[in-house]
């Protein structure tokens, strides 16, 4: 499909397991003394308290990404007619999340759930920002029989800890009609906080575009997993899909068509404002994406001047790679660069923008450096924290730039140790890599949707890598996270968004969130089949991988 990539070989049947073996996610749960925290023994049982059934609570631990620490004991909380949930006077954040918490719970179990002031019983929601232990993102969940509390130093990690919550309960509660119950907590304290800052999800919005309602969809279903971003790739050859209004046409042309030659669209800047508005309201950052200087054939579709030779090429409905670029010598590039970023960083509160920078196959070496030299600058100049995909590396990364690894096993040893050594000299690097966490590459032959460029991915395999130890040479410290992107040149709809997403995108997330010594693909997979009948429930499309022992209720 993709040209320059048609020497990639695809390589079968990988199930090398590369740290963490079970032995030692074993000898965890006997050495933790009580202490679980993967939540699952070999046999599929809870570590710390019986097998799950319908009639006793869900075991603490148990949650999708598993918990730094689950100390189950004591009695289960029970959710009935009278609870209410309860928020500090004032505190409209902690209001706003008890809201969203009664909107999940009031269908299925039928009650009010009044979302009132402090004291007493019930669901307690308590933002305390002397809290040490939690951090940013982090919350400490108790439960016993006169109420479950969540404490957290923010209200990010309020609604993390809501969403655990959530876990807890049986899967019926994510339905939208009146379910019999009971709606029973286990008892105990979790303790959580992420392993890493940067928790991310990418939709490729270009190859074919997604409406509003289909991206918060999407931004739902990552909030559940505790992920942090989401990084929606705004433009490539197919479309372009943010309105830019001192380049109209940008949107209103080069946004007509998508893969396949299908109608398209765009996003008005009020529709992107809403997308920002409710991913924050889930406390995911929205990082956008323009993709520069390849990737740029429906900008250059849309302004005759924007190339060198000053010709629009027709619109671009195919799914090659490379063959686009910006005009490099020309000063109008800069103005249009310019332009496009000073009007997305105004109407993006993130800290981020990403430039792309990938398969710029059309772009000498020199044009291509010295171009993202100056669009570096310009990212800088309106106050955003600039992201490239990792060939950023091969020009001069500015100082706080972030590189967006997305090699695979084929990728040669110099461009790995060039995206090292940019590590090395202070770059943070967000892993992505193809083989493992992209989202669009088949499970095996048989998946009917996807590529299979950088192989098959499985869902072991996506889950199955180390980050911290995944690129050699690349110091601990500069991972800031992880990624799954979604490339959409075969997906077309949530239902297929979702058949490719799930169930490996929850492994990423919990990637990303657990602590390294919760590791352990055995227990993993116990835990992500509970969580069959909750995406059932939600009605998302989930891919019944036959690796994974999916739970009958
Ligand atoms: C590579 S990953 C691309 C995309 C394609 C994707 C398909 C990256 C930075 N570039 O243009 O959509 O492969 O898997």
């Amino acid at each position: 499909m993709n040209p320059s990539k048609g020497t990639r070989l695809v390589r079968l049947h990988r199930t090398q397991r590369t740290a963490f073996p079970r032995l030692l996610g074993s000898l965890l749960l006997v050495t933790a003394a009580g202490i679980s925290s993967v939540g699952a023994a070999p046999g599929g049982q809870a570590a710390g308290s019986g097998p799950a059934t319908a009639a006793s609570p869900r075991p603490l631990g148990q949650t999708v990404p598993a918990p730094a620490e689950a100390k189950p004991g004591g009695s289960p909380y029970t959710i009935t007619a009278g609870t209410r949930i309860r928020v500090e006077d004032g505190s409209r954040e902690a209001r706003k999340i008890g809201d969203y918490l009664a909107g999940v719970l009031r269908p299925s179990t039928g009650y009010a759930l009044p979302v009132t002031g402090r004291g007493g019983d019930g669901i307690r929601l308590r933002i305390d920002s002397h809290d040490s232990a939690s951090g940013a993102e982090g919350y400490t969940l108790k439960s016993n029989r006169g109420s479950v509390t969540i404490t957290a130093r923010g209200p990010a990690g309020l609604f993390h800890g809501v969403q655990t919550l959530r876990q807890l309960l049986p899967a019926d509660v994510e339905k939208n009609s009146r379910q019999k119950g009971p709606w029973e907590v286990a008892g105990g304290t979790v303790k959580d906080a992420p392993r890493y800052a940067y928790r991310s999800a990418m939709l490729d919005v270009s190859r074919h575009f997604f409406s509003v309602a289909e991206v918060k969809r999407y931004i739902d279903q990552l909030a559940l997993y505790k992920m942090n971003k989401l990084h929606l790739h705004l433009s490539d050859d197919q479309g372009w899909r943010i309105a830019i209004d001192s380049w109209p046409r940008l949107a209103t042309y080069g946004g007509q068509t998508e893969v396949g030659g299908g109608a398209g669209g765009y996003y008005t800047k009020n529709d992107y404002k809403e997308i920002v508005r409710y991913a924050s309201s889930r406390y995911l950052e929205v990082v956008p994406e323009i993709d520069l200087p390849g990737h740029t054939n429906a900008a250059l579709a849309s302004y005759a001047e924007l190339n060198c030779n000053g010709v629009a090429p027709p619109l671009y409905t195919g799914t090659n790679v490379g063959f686009s670029s910006l005009c490099v010598p020309k000063a109008l590039t800069y103005d249009f660069v310019d332009d496009v970023v000073r009007e997305l960083a105004a109407l993006t509160p993130g800290k981020y923008l990403h430039i792309g920078g990938d398969e710029a196959h059309s772009t000498s070496h020199e044009d291509y450096v010295a171009f993202m030299d100056k669009a570096q600058a310009i990212v800088g100049k309106y106050g955003k924290t600039v992201i490239g995909w990792h060939q950023l590396t091969g020009g001069t990364p500015v100082k706080g730039a972030v590189a967006q690894y997305w090699g695979y096993d084929q990728t040669g040893a110099a461009e790995r140790k060039q995206v090292a050594d940019a590590a090395v000299n202070g770059t943070k690097l967000v892993l992505s890599p193809a083989d493992r966490s992209y989202l669009d590459m088949k499970y095996d032959k048989d998946t009917k949707l996807g590529l299979a460029w950088a192989g098959y991915v499985s869902v072991q395999r996506s889950y199955d890598w180390n980050p911290a130890a995944y690129l050699d040479g690349a110091p601990e410290g500069s991972i800031l996270g992880v990624e799954a992107p979604l490339w959409s040149e075969t997906l077309t709809n949530s239902d297929e968004i979702e058949q490719m997403a799930f169930p490996r995108l929850p492994g990423v997330a919990e990637l990303g969130w657990s602590p390294a010594s919760t590791h352990d693909w055995d227990a993993y997979k116990v835990r992500l089949g509970a969580q069959g009948p909750r995406l059932s429930a939600l009605g998302v499309n989930y891919y019944r991988a036959p690796q994974v022992p999916w739970a009958a209720q």
